[in-house]
């Protein structure tokens, strides 16, 4: 079965007039970033819209949401009373599953620790016409390749690496749950046009470089914020070398640059793999469409930027520790950590992920594991896999991979988010303590896999994360160095290998979907009494712009990185998603007060007491006080989840101001009523002290317009500093009703 057949072939039908329409306006040739955008307006297109200026209006085919983030989107829905999404809408059961002891045990007790959620989520999606996929079927983006991206189409999904569907040739693009919200009710969806980065890829992969290792180098050249508000669209003949899925891999991890999305024009590779996960038809009527599914032969000179990569030339990286775009060649990493003092000793390679489970990825990992077994070598370090479907776990297990990785020693995981989540129960280390860890996952923020600060965490290809579990060190290069195996002699592995697509087929494994009812109306959402992990959500209140914005308290003032893991933690956490006010206890504990260095712990302006921020901001609230948060660059970034919005607005907080944010948590904010700010001279950051008391000035809030914030001093003095926003006419809009949801709903609150 093909999932929305028609739908897609309707899309198909219009898409060339549309292209057409669009190049006729535009006059010029089209990338294919555009011609997917343009054909996706909310309504004609009369014009050229200005890139990374001005906001535009899409339609997108379908929307993705994974059940750490469908619990918020999903009461959200049911508050805007609707009876059915507008678009075939997904949910998928993949965050929530701990990884301790194997797969079989751990999803076992996921389901049972979870149940309520899962009820939560089943009956909610049954009833509002969403297909359902259990815990234990695979992780979302996975599930989304295998059976729902198509080349041409454009989705949104409330996961940040919603744009591993790029690797089939579709703008997919990562969200909070408010958005999902107006897409299933049918409403347009607003995006600032995005500007476009090409990648022009030439050569050919070889011997241990991979595709993960084009969007390490890529992270290191464009570093965490390279991308904001940009969509990176790869082109050249080196990109048709590369297999569908390691397409996926790159555009995966592109949200690691802060990309709007990734994505690579329809090709032979795209077909194969499209015939190969039984959508013939889809991959014929995309074949059809040639040229209109790939950018326009002179279109190369309208990207904004151009960044060329000779795949036959790039050397493996390895990224890390803590920020995912600090990369590593494979052959400097020794160097790295000695010079570094990184703790060397390599405690635990972790493969799989979202980002790299591909039937490719997993062979050439057993490629490398199946060497060790003849050369009696075992994994030095503790190694773990994460298959991303059930598909890829039952097909491997079928192939004999999986029985190559217990071989040595390897633990197989749920086929879910696991370590890369933080649902993680580590045995080999102790809290606080300094260690290091590799995964062929996507980012490694501090405390992001294990909760531990003192983690360090690298990410890099699955083949080489393979290989140093074997070497149980970070002071190793795979491809110079000798291993010593058990007999005591000296071992050197060859070069990884591994077929793209599995010679024997796919094998389905379990079904894991539920179809939604053919009428949900009188369906029940099962939402569990006293719940301490669901509850219903209460609109925001409408801000009274008088009273409101004066004598804010400073909450905190963030020193460094922060991300939306310091904002709202997941791993421990992940169990409150669909509760605000239990999940707000979470709020800003990883991030590190200025004033002091220390993580949740912040001046009560009230009490002069030092408290936990969460404590400390429901104090200011229940005095009636506002608060605000003032931060440092690229604010937000990571996660889609719009807790990081919701958490401050319910309990109190007014303006999150700082020197530049990530693109979805922006979003978020704006749709939760709260006002993301920006310094307009970034130096002001250093005027706000510990006890200011501010006042903000919002009488002329529109468009484009400076907001003037005064901070009183203790000593008497005051500054007053300028600040900027991005909100246009109609997010504006959404601030004054309390929020976006207020305004769908209709319950506008005084
Ligand atoms: C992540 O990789 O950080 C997550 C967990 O998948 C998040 C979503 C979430 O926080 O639930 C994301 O990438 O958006
Ligand atoms: Fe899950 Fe990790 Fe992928 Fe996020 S990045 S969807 S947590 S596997």
């Amino acid at each position: 079965m093909i999932f929305d057949i028609e739908i897609i072939k309707e899309i198909y039908k219009e898409f060339s007039g549309q292209v057409d329409i669009a190049k006729k306006v535009l006059g010029r040739p089209l990338t294919y970033t555009e011609k997917i955008l343009y054909s996706h307006f909310g309504f004609p297109v009369e014009k050229e819209y200005k890139r990374g200026v001005e906001f535009a209006e899409f339609r997108p085919d379908r929307v993705a949401m994974q059940d750490a983030t469908a619990q918020m989107a999903l009461l959200q829905f049911m508050s805007a009373n609707i009876d059915k999404a507008a678009v075939p809408s997904t949910v998928h059961c993949d965050h929530l599953i701990l990884a301790e002891a194997g797969a079989t045990s751990d999803l076992l007790r996921a389901i049972d620790i979870n149940s309520e959620v899962y009820e939560f989520l089943e009956s909610v999606s049954r009833k509002y016409g969403i297909g359902f996929w259990k815990p234990g079927a695979g992780i979302i983006h996975q599930v989304i390749l295998e059976n729902y991206a198509f080349p041409g189409g454009m989705m949104i999904g409330t996961d940040s690496h919603t744009p591993n569907a790029g690797g089939l040739g579709m703008i997919a693009i990562g969200v909070g749950g408010a958005d999902a919200v107006d897409v299933m009710a049918g409403m347009n969806w607003e995006l600032k046009f995005p500007k476009i980065i090409g990648v022009k890829l030439s050569g050919k992969l070889n011997g241990w470089t991979s595709a993960k290792d084009v969007i390490l180098k890529l992270a290191g050249i464009l570093t965490v914020n390279g991308g904001t508000n940009s969509i990176i669209e790869y082109f050249g003949d080196g990109a048709e070398t590369i297999s569908c899925t390691g397409k996926g891999t790159i555009c995966n991890m592109g949200a690691e640059i802060g990309a709007t999305t990734s994505i690579f024009p329809f090709d032979k590779k795209m077909y194969e793999y499209l015939l190969a996960t039984e959508r013939k038809e889809i991959a014929e009527s995309a074949n059809k469409l040639g040229n209109y599914l790939k950018p326009d032969e002179g279109s190369e000179k309208y990207y904004d930027r151009v960044i060329e990569i000779n795949l036959s030339e790039l050397e493996p990286h390895i990224n890390g520790p803590f920020t995912p775009d600090l990369a590593v060649p494979v052959s400097k990493f020794k160097e790295f950590i000695k010079e570094k003092k990184y703790p060397s000793e390599l405690k635990v390679a972790l493969i799989g992920s979202c980002t790299n489970s591909s039937y490719e990825d997993m062979e050439r990992s057993a490629s490398i594991a199946k060497q060790a077994k003849e050369k009696g070598l075992k994994a030095k370090s503790e190694f773990i896999i994460t298959p991303g479907s059930e598909q890829i776990r039952a097909t491997i297990e079928r192939d004999g991979l999986l029985d190559i990785f217990t071989d040595i020693g390897g633990l197989v995981l749920a086929n879910a988010c696991g370590p890369c989540i933080g649902q993680w129960k580590r045995h080999n280390t102790s809290d606080g303590e300094k260690n290091s860890i590799i995964t062929s996952y996507n980012r490694n923020f501090a405390k992001r896999n294990d909760g531990n600060a003192s983690t360090h965490s690298f990410v890099a290809s699955p083949e080489i994360v393979t290989a140093f579990a074997l070497a149980g060190t970070l002071l190793f290069n795979p491809l110079t160095d000798e291993i010593i195996n058990e007999n005591g002699r000296s071992i050197k592995l060859d070069v990884p290998e591994g077929n793209e697509l599995p010679g024997k087929g796919f094998l389905k494994g379990e079904s894991g979907y539920i179809s939604p009812a053919e009428d949900g109306k009188e369906m029940k959402v099962i939402i569990k009494e006293d719940s301490s992990r669901l509850q219903k959500l209460e609109p925001f209140a409408a801000p009274d712009i008088e009273k409101d914005y004066k004598n804010l308290r400073l909450l905190i003032k963030i020193k460094g990185k922060c991300t939306t893991d310091h904002i709202s933690m997941a791993g421990p956490w992940l169990k409150y998603r669909g509760h605000l006010d239990n999940i707000s206890n979470n709020m800003f504990i990883s991030a590190i007060n200025y004033f002091n260095d220390k993580m949740n712990t912040v001046k009560n302006s009230l009490t002069g007491i030092y408290d936990e921020v969460p404590k400390a901001a429901r104090d200011y609230k229940s005095n009636g006080l506002g608060w605000i948060v003032v931060g440092e660059d690229n604010y937000g970034e990571g996660s889609s989840r719009e807790h990081a919005a919701m958490e401050p607005r319910h309990l109190g907080g007014k303006a999150i101001i700082v020197k530049s944010f990530a693109r979805i948590h922006e979003t978020n904010l704006k749709k939760q009523g709260i006002l993301p700010l920006t310094f307009q001279n970034p130096e002001d950051y250093d005027k706000i002290r510990e006890d200011d008391i501010f006042d903000m000035d919002l009488k002329d809030f529109s468009p484009g317009s400076v907001i003037l914030m005064t901070l009183k001093h203790t000593d008497g003095s005051t500054d007053k500093i300028n600040l900027i926003h991005s909100l246009n006419q109609q997010q504006i809009k959404w601030f004054f009703a309390g929020s976006a949801l207020n305004l769908i709903s209709g319950k506008k609150r005084k």
